[in-house]
């Protein structure tokens, strides 16, 4: 097979911005269905076009105010994914060692009897959920009571924990709840515009579109990132900090505001708790003094922090960069308390913009599908108990207090304290880091894999495998990273026996004994009675219904009654949702009335850095053409044929003194594995770093030699506050292959 990885990507995105309609070319559509993209956390408004059943033509809602009109690549071709043979279609259970077709009510009794038999053993905290930033809103809602409110169990996540955990601890920290306070309309007002740690020309390109025409009339592009990335080349001023060191340079950025007076004295005094303790933090953080440390001369520091603190209006936009490097959820503060300082935020034009990667992980986040409590509520706080306890008609006592991360349940599951893991919507096997590692442990328990496509490669490890209808086969909403709720409809059904997942928690619920209290006849009816319990939390729904949002299109949220017409940006009150009772912390100062928290960091260092051994530096991410695991781009082969294999990007300069090839195949080891890749030879990566994207995994039909998982190089190393994996800080180095015609 041709392997492609290197003719992208200016052009495409480039043209993406002018896209505006897919066409099969044949007949013309007399149906269409408003939808919202399932990609990334934009949200995109979706219209698709049907004939006589069939899509025919796809295009961006004009009328939809994330992108008017406009789609990227991946937003135009997901349906095709939903129709590839390699849909998953039944039930199946592991007999003799291998999965083969059963009917669902085989399937159904296999884990009925599995969970019965576990609980009966080993009580609640011997059963484990992980989940996914991709469900719809109803669908967390009902996982999460069925986890939290009737089975009782401590251990559920999801892949949240890879993407937003260290943004949810920041925020939670900031602002006594899990969210983003401003709105995209801020992009197309900033006078300057911070991008810490993300690449929004290739991850969330509608939004990318509005930040350059905003550039285009005067706003000052800042772009903090180790990578030359196709953002970074559009920047006004590019900060090519050296890995992990967003830490020092932050607090620089801080010191340098203080250090000129660029602070909102009267905001800070009325409305934060704590900026003395920040000031003093960041007293001996002088550009001179950290220019070395992160490799960026003083004068560029001072530069970056004055644009800022100077521009009328400034929003900033961080991402992984910042989330998955040393210290995540502490530099998420900081970033926060550039906007406190400096009162940049709750007005037009200027907020932390922090954008939520998956297209429904914010729903996630409000409807207690993973981590986080039931509406934003705090787990500890017996008030909060009490009302979801009230409204579930359950005894309050059977809610757990805390929630054990996915690591927790690996390590769990090694002390052989986890006896059961149902995977519903994520692909673990190649997106958790140290493959090697959780290979072993997915082995060691009964595995339950929910999924649309089979096969797949945690499903490798399943004793059960239940298909799924996706996203387009169900109905439900998704909220994106500006808090819009949308209806996402679907337009076909599900290939063969394939089920939506909330039919599927219904039916288990049912098994095991729960039924009345799961038997919702559709996902509107799970909407009305999660409404209900949203009212009066940050992320209040009360006034929405699925007819309000047909009419109107889509809805931000707070919204607390039907006449309210939804919250554009959050806190232009400077009322935070800190205060007593309210708060998703427990801690003394979120006590204090609607007062936003400003939180030092701690300065620490990477817990590997280059060595003799191991040269490099290795940072991973994602590419424009590709989504996460790939289980759906793959399958797309307009977005395959862009980019049909991983690659390493390596600098001119690295590849010339080590007579490395373009296109040359190596094998690229860490201290945990190795896979081989060709090299991508590209000032895009700057010497002594590596980058490789995470996209590709194990299975890869027809090519078994191939092996292509980043996350076997890297290592597990969490942040202390939010456990989020330090993605994009491993170690590496470059080894020939003993076989010369391997890939020729
Ligand atoms: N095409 C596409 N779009 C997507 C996705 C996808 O898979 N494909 N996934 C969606 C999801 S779930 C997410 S979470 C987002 C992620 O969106 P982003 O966070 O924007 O993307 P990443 O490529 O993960 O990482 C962003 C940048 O962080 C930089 N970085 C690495 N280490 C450091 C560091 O120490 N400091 C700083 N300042 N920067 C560093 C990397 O070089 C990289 O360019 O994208 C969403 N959009
Ligand atoms: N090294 C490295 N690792 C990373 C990252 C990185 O930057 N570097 N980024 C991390 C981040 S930010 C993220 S978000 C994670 C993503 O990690 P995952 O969530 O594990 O990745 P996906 O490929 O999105 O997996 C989603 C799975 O759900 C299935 N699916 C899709 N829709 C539905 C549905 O409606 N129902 C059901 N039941 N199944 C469905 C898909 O087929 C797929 O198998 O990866 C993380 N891992
Ligand atoms: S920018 Fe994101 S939401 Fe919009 S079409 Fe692309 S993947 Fe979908
Ligand atoms: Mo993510």
């Amino acid at each position: 097979m041709e392997r492609s990885f290197g003719k992208m990507s200016e052009n495409i995105i480039t043209d993406v911005a002018q896209n505006r309609q897919w066409d099969a070319g044949g007949e013309k559509p007399d149906v269409w269905v408003n939808t919202v993209c399932g990609f990334c956390g934009s949200g995109c408004g979706i219209e698709v076009g049907l004939h006589q059943g069939q899509v025919v033509t796809l295009r961006g809602r004009e009328d939809y105010p994330v992108n008017m009109g406009h789609l990227c690549i991946k937003g135009f071709y997901q349906w095709k994914a939903l129709n590839s043979v390699e849909r998953a279609r039944n039930p199946m259970l592991r007999k003799d060692g291998r999965l083969v077709v059963v009917s669902w009510e085989e399937a159904l009794a296999a884990i009925e009897k599995e969970i019965g038999e576990t609980l009966l053993k080993a009580g609640p905290s011997s059963l484990g959920i992980y989940n996914t930033g991709q469900l719809t809103l109803e669908e967390y809602y009902v996982l999460g009571k069925l986890a939290r409110g009737f089975i009782g169990t401590a251990n559920i996540d999801a892949s949240l924990r890879l993407c937003m955990s260290s943004a949810s601890h920041a925020l939670i920290r900031a602002f006594g709840a899990d969210t983003a306070p401003g709105c995209y309309e801020d992009l197309d007002l900033a006078d300057c515009i911070l991008i810490f740690g993300s690449n929004p020309a290739e991850m969330f390109p509608q939004l990318w579109r509005r930040i350059r025409a905003r550039q285009k009339k005067g706003a000052y592009l800042v772009v903090v990132d180790p990578r030359k990335t196709a953002t970074a080349r559009a920047a006004n001023l590019h900060l090519p900090i050296k890995p992990g060191q967003n830490i020092p340079l932050l607090n620089s950025f801080l010191q340098v505001l203080f250090q000129k007076g660029l602070v909102d004295g009267n905001f800070v005094a009325e409305y934060t708790t704590g900026w003395e303790k920040l000031r003093d933090a960041v007293e001996e953080y002088t550009p001179e003094k950290v220019e070395d440390r992160v490799g960026i001369a003083a004068n560029k520091i001072r530069e970056a922090a004055v644009t800022f603190g100077e521009a009328p209006r400034a929003t900033s936009i961080f991402m992984q960069g910042v989330f998955q490097s040393v210290g995540g959820a502490d530099a998420a503060n900081l970033i926060i308390n550039l906007h406190l300082i400096t009162g940049k935020i709750g007005r037009p034009g200027s907020s932390p913009l922090v954008l939520t990667g998956q297209a429904n992980s914010m729903g996630c986040r409000e409807a207690g599908g993973a981590a986080s409590f039931v509406g934003m509520r705090n787990s500890l706080n017996p008030l909060h108990r009490g009302e979801v306890a009230l409204a579930w008609g359950i005894n309050e006592a059977i809610l757990p207090q805390y929630t054990n991360n996915i690591f927790h349940m690996l390590e769990k599951i090694e002390r052989g304290e986890l006896q059961l893991l149902w995977n519903i919507a994520s692909n673990p096997a190649v997106s958790l880091p140290n493959l090697a590692k959780v290979h072993q442990q997915l082995d060691k328990v009964f595995l339950i894999v929910q999924d649309i496509y089979y096969p797949m490669e945690t499903a490798q490890f399943a004793d059960v495998f239940l298909p799924a209808a996706g996203w387009g086969e169900k109905l439900g909403t998704f909220t994106n990273s500006e808090r819009r709720v949308s209806l996402v409809e679907g337009f076909q059904a599900a290939p063969g026996e394939a089920k939506t997942d909330l039919e599927i928690f219904q039916l288990l619920a049912k098994r095991l004994g729960f039924g009345k209290s799961f038997g919702w006849s559709d996902s509107e009816k799970v909407f009305d009675e999660w409404k209900r319990l949203s009212a009066n939390r940050p992320c209040d729904m009360g006034g929405i219904s699925y007819n309000k949002l047909r009419s109107k299109g889509s809805i931000q949220w707070p919204c607390p009654d039907h006449n309210h017409g939804g919250t554009r940006r959050l806190f232009s009150d400077k009322k935070f949702f800190t205060g007593p009772n309210y708060s998703q912390l427990n801690e003394e100062d979120h006590n204090k009335l609607n007062k936003a928290r400003i939180q030092p960091a701690k300065d620490i260092l990477p817990l590997e850095t280059p060595n003799e051994q191991y040269p490099f530096w290795l940072n991973t991410g994602r590419l424009l053409e590709h989504y996460h695991t790939r289980t759906k781009t793959k399958r797309v082969p307009e977005l395959n044929r862009l980019i049909s294999s991983a690659f390493f990007e390596i600098n001119p300069l690295d590849a010339v003194r080590l007579a490395i090839r373009k296109g040359q195949w190596m094998k690229v080891v860490s201290p945990r594995g190795s896979i081989v890749l060709p090299a991508k030879v590209t000032d895009t990566a700057f010497p002594g770093q590596i980058f490789i994207p995470f996209h590709f995994g194990d299975l890869d039909p027809g090519e078994d030699r191939f092996n292509q998982a980043a996350n076997r190089l890297t290592h597990e190393e969490r942040d202390e506050h939010s456990s989020q994996p330090v993605l994009k800080l491993s170690v590496c180095r470059l080894e020939e292959i003993d076989d010369p015609t391997f890939c020729n």
